[in-house]
């Protein structure tokens, strides 16, 4: 043997196969969506509608799933916020990218505001929650969709929106008094503004419970810092605020986290 590779018994259809594909993707977006679904065939045309970027069908699907006596909630939960799920699975596994996942985003969106007008409204407000997205970040769309859950279950939301300063937050909690105060973080660099800020509201005589939720945060991260609790998903969220309301402080919904929110 000289060394040289005898390429004669070899077959060359292994050569030309991509094997990024073959190892990495198997699976088809259409493949993963199909799994995915909800099963409900109303739901998925909803869900359907997000996953494949059909800005023509998102209204006559909600508007069919309104017709059909499928709850606002639901819509919002087990259609469009699934048709959501969905593409930031596809966006982990590299088959969809940022533009795919904005355009699904405001598809989204346009469904939330559609189903949003059918909530029953006129109630008593409940309390007041303030929201915002951490200093730095950008994320909001899991913040909006927690917005509308806490709004359709009576709760007045002073949303402050995204890449909030902690002085903004700070002085809109002092001045607005709420309930609790839901900050969303995304990303790993943006986190930390969260115990900043609670630490300024304890200064300042304010131990309301600070909910952090998002990607980038767990709840061993929120109960790292005083005053602080977890919230791990949108629909999780009003039971949270019930809680408070009915007069638990921040460490019992510690102690309570699991048994109201169902999550271990
Ligand atoms: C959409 C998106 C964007 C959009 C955001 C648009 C918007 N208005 O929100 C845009 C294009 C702006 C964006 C930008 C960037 N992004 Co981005 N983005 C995403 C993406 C693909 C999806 C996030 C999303 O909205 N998902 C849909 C929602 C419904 O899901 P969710 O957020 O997980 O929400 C659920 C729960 O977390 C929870 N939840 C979320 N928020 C809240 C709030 C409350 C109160 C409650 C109760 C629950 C809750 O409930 C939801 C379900 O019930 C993620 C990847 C991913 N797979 O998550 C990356 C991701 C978050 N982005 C990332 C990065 C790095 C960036 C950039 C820095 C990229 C760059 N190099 O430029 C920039 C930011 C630059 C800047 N500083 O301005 C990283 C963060 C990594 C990290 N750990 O730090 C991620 C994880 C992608 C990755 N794998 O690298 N991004």
């Amino acid at each position: 043997m000289d060394g040289s590779v005898d390429w004669r018994g070899m077959d060359q259809s292994m050569i030309l196969r991509r094997y990024d594909i073959e190892l990495e993707n198997l699976d088809l977006p259409e493949n993963i969506i199909q799994k995915m679904l909800p099963s409900n065939p109303v739901l998925r045309d909803v869900a359907r509608s997000v996953t494949n970027l059909r800005f023509r069908d998102i209204t006559p699907a909600v508007i069919h799933a309104l017709h059909s006596s499928i709850s606002p909630i639901r819509i919002i939960n087990d259609g469009l916020t699934k048709g959501m799920e969905i593409v930031s699975t596809l966006y982990s596994k590299h088959l969809y990218h940022l533009p795919e996942v904005m355009m699904a985003a405001r598809i989204m969106e346009i469904g939330i505001s559609l189903a949003e007008k059918q909530l029953p409204g006129g109630r008593e407000v409940k309390g007041t929650v303030v929201m915002h997205a951490a200093e730095g970040d950008p994320h909001d769309i899991g913040k909006n969709i927690a917005a509308v859950m806490l709004r359709s279950h009576g709760y007045r939301v002073i949303d402050l929106g995204k890449d909030v300063p902690i002085s903004e937050v700070v002085d809109t909690v002092i001045k607005t008094k709420p309930l609790m105060v839901s900050g969303t973080a995304l990303m790993t660099t943006t986190m930390m503004a969260f115990p900043k800020a609670a630490e300024q509201l304890r200064k300042n005589g304010i131990e309301i419970p600070y909910m952090v939720a998002g990607g980038a945060v767990n709840r061993e991260f929120a109960e790292s810092f005083s005053t602080g609790i977890y919230s791990d998903r949108a629909p999780n969220t009003p039971p949270i605020a019930d809680r408070i309301l009915d007069g638990s402080d921040w460490q019992t919904i510690r102690e309570e986290w699991s048994e109201i929110t169902g999550e271990r």
